[in-house]
């Protein structure tokens, strides 16, 4: 397969931050696999089911992109897969030290495997899910920060 990089999240839901990072991660390794994980600090909106298909929809058009998802140890999850990499992207300082504390984590249980970070496009720094979420409830229009697939699964959410 080439050098396959791992993006993790959680991706509840995706938006256009996460395929941002996707894309260009896509430029750059041979494949890339986006893997929707549990991250138990967060209680998630939508099932790991509905974030894997909205993952699907809103990347269909990139060939050397695919989705999977892991209730297991991102590490353990990559050296199964023989992955080269791990891709995670960088917002603003805030990410930093949550960043830090993962790849350090994650270096003690494999160091073979290593992180890249893709600093985010301007545009999106302060895109998240949780700020899409929390707007989404309100019946705010969020067709600029998810792709369409996205914005129509969260109107039903919150019908
Ligand atoms: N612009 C650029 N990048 C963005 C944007 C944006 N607007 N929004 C999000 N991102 C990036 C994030 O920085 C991140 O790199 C990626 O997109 C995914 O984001 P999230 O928020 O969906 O994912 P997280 O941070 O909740 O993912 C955490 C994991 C699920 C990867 C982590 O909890 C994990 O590895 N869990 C599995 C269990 C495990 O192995 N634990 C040990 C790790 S210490």
């Amino acid at each position: 397969m080439g050098n396959l990089a791992i993006c993790p999240g959680s991706f509840d839901p995706v938006t256009y931050g996460h395929l941002d990072i996707i894309q260009r991660g896509a430029k750059v390794f041979d494949h890339v696999i986006v893997a929707v994980f549990q991250n138990s600090s967060k209680s998630p909106l939508f099932s790991v089911e509905e974030r894997v298909e909205l993952l699907k929809e809103t990347t269909k058009d990139i060939p050397n992109v695919s989705i999977d998802s892991c209730a297991g140890l991102l590490m353990d999850y990559a050296r199964d897969k023989n992955a080269k990499a791990i891709l995670r992207g960088l917002r603003a300082v805030s990410d930093f030290e949550y960043e830090m504390q993962i790849t350090s984590m994650n270096r003690k249980l494999n160091e073979e495997i290593e992180t890249f970070f893709i600093m985010t496009n301007n545009q999106y720094s302060f895109l998240s899910s949780s700020i899409v979420k929390e707007v989404a409830k309100y019946k705010a229009d969020v067709s600029d920060l998810v792709p369409e697939p996205v914005s129509r699964a969260l109107q039903q959410k919150f019908k």
